[in-house]
């Protein structure tokens, strides 16, 4: 099983997803709020590219629907939500679409249309990410969203994660990258602290989302695994 790692949403090339399993990572935030969402009952999370489209969707399907997302870390006008997970909690979203713009995340999902297989992966269901991509045994990508085209320490530390879990029991042959994102979690297992040099932490600290940093900083909490397929991202059933 190849692992390799794409650095940000302006690094992906359809040429390296072909045939491949892909993982999109945006711990902080788009992929924690997609998993949090799923785990807390929605029915299904459709990313859009834009704010536009977003809520020209969002009108024809108005009674079961909850739009989310951010520009510069912060809610959208006219939107039922920001980018925090805490906001998706079950007694606002089960049920219901959740419909979400975001600057890298949702760019990064959109970009991976090409592979095999798309993953929403993040801290909080790690351990189930790896898990899945040990039993399918196939060649993996893991595409981190990055920050405006830019490295985003938090992604690499959290697929370095993801491959350390996979390591512990598949036989792996690691890019350069992925070797490198494995040491250095393995390195600094203590992710919280290490993120904190990050500059979308800082980013996010200033706005005073502390509490979505420690919440999109916990390893392991949530075990299901959310899949992108025709457009939409629902719970993967394998
Ligand atoms: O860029 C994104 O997709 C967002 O996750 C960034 S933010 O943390 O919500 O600002
Ligand atoms: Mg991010």
């Amino acid at each position: 099983m190849k692992l390799d790692i794409i650095i940000s949403a302006d690094h992906i090339e359809e040429k390296y997803l072909e045939n491949k399993i892909v993982v999109v990572i945006d711990m902080l935030r788009a992929t924690s709020v997609i998993t949090t969402a799923l785990n807390n009952g929605c029915k299904s999370v459709i990313p859009f590219l834009t704010v536009e489209e977003a809520l020209s969707f969002a009108k024809n399907i108005e009674n079961n629907c909850v739009l989310g997302g951010e520009r510069k870390a912060l809610k959208i006008e006219g939107f039922d939500f920001s980018n925090s997970p805490l906001e998706y909690r079950e007694d606002k979203v089960k049920g219901k679409t959740v419909v979400i713009t975001t600057t890298n995340g949702t760019r990064a999902i959109k970009g991976a249309s090409r592979a095999s297989r798309v993953f929403i992966g993040s801290l909080l269901n790690a351990k189930s990410v790896a898990e899945l991509l040990t039993r399918l045994n196939e060649d993996v990508v893991f595409i981190n969203a990055g920050t405006y085209g830019q490295f985003s320490m938090d992604d690499f530390i959290c697929a370095g994660y993801m491959i350390h879990l996979i390591a512990k029991t598949a036989e792996q042959d690691l890019s350069d990258i992925a070797f490198t994102a494995k040491y250095i979690y393995e390195n600094n297992t203590d992710i919280t602290n290490f993120i904190k040099n990050a500059s979308h932490y800082e980013v996010l600290k200033s706005l005073g989302l502390e509490e979505d940093l420690t919440y999109c900083s916990k390893k392991d909490i949530v075990s299901i695994v959310p899949e992108y397929k025709d457009g939409e991202i629902k719970i993967s059933n394998i």
